[in-house]
Formats: structure tokens, C-alpha cells, sequence
């Protein structure tokens, strides 16, 4: 037996990973990941990975060189079904453990009740600030903050991004258009956190409020999706993504509970039980882009400051999102929760 390498398992958000000090790491990394999640295999039994794209997830922290930042978080998705560690995407969900994780590695000092963490997001170049309950300078999960996906209620972790336009695409908009037509789809492209193929669910024959698990199902869509998002990539500065998890592919369509816009987000082969934290802002922002094809059907309120609630399968996500002179989304804000659930030893 490989010996023990000292990790944190989390839930961050609506998803969970193993959460690692950089130094912690062994040299053949990828390969280690892999056998600590049990991939690839569908049922990843021979690991911690929870069979989903979503439990199948790792944190690098690292405490920041950088100017203002506290640490630096690499994101890395083990894929389930394949061989296939990538760093080709961020993820805002894993994110809401980082600050929590630093704190109790003692990368970051508490203090007082709440405690700021400035983070480096090393897979697109953005700092995102994390605010962590800090009460008698120590991590406190338990709360009254809910989100959907997540039953229960635990601390609040509120997170703030700044200028997350372009992260991994150059451009919000990486073709210059609000619109193209791929595949003889309209769709807009965009990267405001995340790459995202924005699609109205109508153009592909759905309601967009089926189940995820109907979605999965239902194999021309699902070929349909992976044709326009294998064209799609190179369109967005993302070169051949056949195997990596971006772009994500979101359907749209009007509102049902009173929120800005109903989503089914897949990403890119499972459909997501909620929509990913980045992947929000991104869909949000282009509900705010007139001609995009989220921009009919969205509720978009007014104001220098907009709270765009995000339907998705089991709720909503709200985006409050800050809009410059322009009009164009300058910082987004999010509240997410987490959780510690366990903190040793994991082997390969
Ligand atoms: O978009 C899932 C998640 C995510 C990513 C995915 C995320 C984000 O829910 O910031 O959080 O889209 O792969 O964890």
C-alpha cells in the first residue's frame, strides 16, 4: 500500500472533492488523483469519486506570492468515465471551500467573526474574495444559509468575483457576435467565469423545465448538444474540446418561480442537478446582453445592481450582479455554503 497523503474532503457549494496542499501532492499527480478517485469507472468503487462529474472534484491550495491575495487554488476535474484530469475549467462551487480550508491549514490567520480570504483562481487568473465565519477565530460551518441543492442549512460563504469577462475564452463574447448560428442552432457564446453555449430550449425541441435525468436520456439531444459544442470550441478560442468539460452547454427558456431565467445545464455530458456558481454569472450576464438569445426571455429588473435568480432542476441561484456605465457586468456575487467531512489521510 502507497502511503497516506494529508487531504480534506468538502463539500464546497453543490459539490464536494478532495482538498489538498500543493506540497502535499506527489510528483505523478494526475495519476494519483485518478486512483484516489477511482477513475475511470462509472461507479468509481475502487475510490472516493461519487460516480458524478459533480463528487469527482480537487482543490490545490497554495498560500498566494501575490500582491492582496491570501492563496492560490488550482481546480482540477477528474473525469468519472475516462482517464482524464483537466485544469481546462474553474469552479466556483469548490471554491466556496477554500477559504475555510486555508484557514484551518493555517495559510490564513482568522479574524474576528468573519474573516476575508482573498483567492487567486490560478485556472482562469482571477481573484475571487471568500467571507469565512470566523467566530473565537475558528471555522464555523454550521449555520442558517441554504442553498438549493444542498439540504439543510449551514454558514453562509458569501463570494465576490471581479473581472471574470474572457477568463478562459479572451472575450465575453469570444466571437465578437451576441449570436452565431452552429449547426443550424442560434446560440451565444459567452465567458464571464466560465465558457458557456447559451441555447434557447425551444430551438431544440424541449420545454426546458424537463428533468435532468430525462435529459440524460434522451440520446439525439444529448448528440446534438456534443456536435454544436465540439463546433463551438474552436469558436471560443478553446481549440479542439473533445476532451475537456468546457464549454458548458445551458438551455434556456422563460421563467416559471418568479426567477430571471429557467436553465438545464449540461456539463458538458451529465446534466447538472443545479447550475455551477461560474456557469451562473456567465448565463446571467448574457440575460443582460440585448440580441442574446437569453435576453427575450429573461426578467432582468433595472439598476446599477441586479439580483438575477437562476432557475435550475431543484431551485435557483442568485447572481447579484454590478453593472458599470456600459451596462456590462463589472462584479458578480454569490452566497454559497460548506462543509468539512473529513480530514486525514487518503491512499492510492
Ligand atoms: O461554474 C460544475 C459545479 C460546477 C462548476 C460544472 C461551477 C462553476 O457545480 O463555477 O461551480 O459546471 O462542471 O461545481
Amino acid at each position: 500500500m502507497s502511503d497516506g497523503v494529508r487531504c480534506m474532503w468538502m463539500r464546497g457549494g453543490t459539490s464536494k472533492g478532495g482538498y489538498f496542499l500543493a506540497d502535499d501532492l506527489p510528483a505523478d499527480r494526475d495519476a494519483f488523483l485518478l486512483r484516489v478517485m477511482g477513475s475511470p469507472d462509472l461507479r468509481q468503487i475502487d475510490g472516493m469519486g461519487g460516480a458524478d462529474p459533480l463528487t469527482s472534484k480537487v482543490a490545490v491550495v497554495t498560500r498566494s506570492e501575490r500582491e492582496g491575495v491570501d492563496v492560490d487554488y488550482l481546480f482540477l476535474q477528474v473525469f468519472v468515465d475516462q482517464p482524464i484530469v483537466t485544469d481546462a475549467q474553474n469552479c466556483g462551487n469548490i471554491l466556496a471551500g477554500v477559504g475555510p480550508f486555508a484557514i484551518e491549514r493555517g495559510l490564513v490567520a482568522a479574524e474576528g467573526d468573519e474573516t476575508p480570504v482573498a483567492i487567486f483562481m490560478e485556472n482562469t487568473g482571477q481573484v475571487a474574495v471568500a467571507r469565512v465565519a470566523t467566530p473565537g477565530g475558528a471555522v464555523r460551518y454550521d449555520g442558517e444559509a441554504q442553498i438549493d441543492g444542498v439540504p439543510g442549512s449551514a454558514a453562509a460563504v458569501p463570494i465576490a468575483f471581479k473581472e471574470t469577462a474572457g477568463s478562459s475564452c479572451g472575450a465575453l463574447l469570444p466571437t465578437g457576435n451576441v449570436v452565431d448560428e452552429v449547426e443550424g442552432v442560434a446560440v451565444t457564446m459567452i465567458d464571464n467565469g466560465m465558457p458557456c453555449v447559451v441555447i434557447r430550449a425551444a430551438d431544440l425541441g424541449l420545454v426546458g423545465d424537463e428533468a435532468p435525468e430525462d435529459l440524460e436520456g434522451n440520446v439525439a439531444l444529448r448528440e446534438t448538444l456534443e456536435a454544436i459544442r465540439l463546433a463551438c470550441g474552436p469558436l471560443m478560442n478553446l481549440g479542439d474540446v473533445a476532451e475537456t468539460s468546457v464549454p458548458k452547454m445551458t438551455m434556456v427558456s422563460a421563467p416559471r418561480d418568479g426567477g430571471a431565467i429557467a436553465t438545464r445545464t449540461f456539463i458538458p455530458h451529465r446534466c447538472h442537478k443545479t447550475i455551477g456558481v461560474l456557469g451562473a454569472v456567465s448565463v446571467a450576464t448574457a440575460c443582460l446582453i440585448e440580441g442574446s438569445v437569453a435576453y427575450d426571455l429573461a426578467a432582468r429588473g433595472q439598476g446599477a445592481e441586479r439580483s438575477l435568480s437562476i432557475e435550475h432542476p431543484t431551485g435557483e441561484m442568485t447572481v447579484v450582479a454590478t453593472l458599470d456605465e456600459e451596462g456590462t457586468v463589472s462584479e458578480a456575487a454569490l452566497l454559497r455554503t460548506a462543509r468539512k467531512l473529513m480530514d486525514g489521510e487518503v491512499f492510492a
